[in-house]
């Protein structure tokens, strides 16, 4: 999509962040009936970032996130029914179930999947980059973080590479103001967080995160700049969440009017009313159906998660080391890994 965008293209955007929206709500409640173990970080408040950036990209363009990544395999177009079925660890997954909520994945669709460790993916966004600029290809890369990410080591050494050598690359910070619960004026000495490109001669803009056409508008130029030889970019774009860092947080260090506040220009509304409703795109009863229909299609991803088997125990290794693994020998169905820890005393 270019900069301006016709009515189908606007509508598309409503509904992207709708969908996050109600596959996020509807993800909150399968964990607590525990259809959903382990870390569960969701995107409620910030659907504006996902869908305005990735709309400004190809859908080969390279995508690497951290762990809050939900909202960006909805918007890079994966299946809702296998990113549902992921975080239930089902057979259907977009892994396989193997790597749940936070490492959720498409090669296919150039998505390399989420990262847990802070900052840790921001090294391979520059190796991607490096890679494609070897392969003479035109594709760019987008790297998104949280502002926490940005006060550790790998943030500085991905910048200062990418500048150094020019690489296609667009640094977007999704600056929600906090750090689990640690808030930003408390964990980084640079609150503005776009002026930290700066430590490393790299051009930064900084966006309202809550207008999703301001996102795709920057996003748009950035990746021209990006695709055209004029190196790489960080994106500040100012939001907020509305949940805790994740469901396992009770989020007592945020205050309930301070949420309450936030959720007063909340980014799906505010776009229905000042642009799809103002220019007569669509009426309340258009959008009335598409809520139903988005619900039906999370209901939809639900069953389909539901009803997939979770992974047979005898391919608990397959996807996960590779094959064959370096000095180690099969026996029988569970290959490696299963003599490497069993202690029988072959791998010493
Ligand atoms: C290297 C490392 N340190 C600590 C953690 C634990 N941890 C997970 S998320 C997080 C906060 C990150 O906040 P931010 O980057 O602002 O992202 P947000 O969750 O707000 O989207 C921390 C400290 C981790 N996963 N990795
Ligand atoms: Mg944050």
């Amino acid at each position: 999509m270019g900069m301006d965008m016709n009515k189908d293209e606007l509508i598309a955007l409503y509904r992207q962040m709708l969908l996050i929206r109600i596959f996020e709500d509807k993800s909150a409640e399968m964990y607590a009936k525990a259809k959903i173990g382990g870390f569960l970080h969701l995107y409620n408040g910030q659907e504006a970032i996902a869908v305005g950036a990735l709309s400004a990209l190809r859908p080969d363009d390279d995508l690497v996130t951290h762990y809050r990544d939900h909202g960006y395999a909805l918007a890079r177009g994966l299946n809702a029914n296998a990113v549902m079925a992921e975080l239930f660890g089902r057979e259907g997954g977009t892994t396989g179930g193997r790597g749940g909520s936070m490492h959720l994945a498409d090669v296919d669709k150039h998505f390399w999947g989420g990262y847990a460790i802070v900052g840790g993916h921001l090294p391979l966004a520059v190796g991607l980059a490096y890679a494609n600029v070897h392969h003479k290809t035109d594709r760019i890369v987008m790297c998104v973080m949280g502002d926490g990410s940005t006060n550790i080591g790998t943030f500085h050494a991905a910048l200062n590479w990418a500048q150094l050598w020019k690489l296609p690359v667009i640094f977007l910070v999704e600056n929600n103001m906090y750090a689990m619960g640690t808030a930003i004026n408390v964990h980084s000495a640079v609150i503005e967080i776009y002026k930290k490109a700066s430590a490393h001669d790299m051009y930064a803009e900084r966006v309202d995160g809550k207008d999703v056409l301001a996102v795709h508008e920057v996003v748009c130029r950035l990746a021209e700049r990006a695709r055209g030889g004029e190196g790489p970019a960080l994106l500040e774009a100012v939001t907020y969440r509305y949940r805790g860092h994740s469901m396992a947080d009770s989020d007592v260090q945020r205050s309930k009017s301070e949420i309450a506040e936030q959720k007063m220009r909340d980014p799906i509304p505010t776009f229905a009313e000042n642009v799809l409703l103002k220019r007569n795109l669509l009426t309340q009863a258009d959008m009335d159906r598409i809520q139903k229909e988005i619900e039906a299609e999370v209901e939809a991803a639900v069953q389909f998660a539901d009803a997939s088997p979770e992974p047979a125990l005898n391919t608990l290794y397959e996807n996960i080391y590779a094959h064959p693994v370096a000095n180690m020998q099969s026996g029988g169905s569970l290959i490696g890994p299963a003599t490497l820890y069993s202690g029988n005393g072959k791998h010493g």
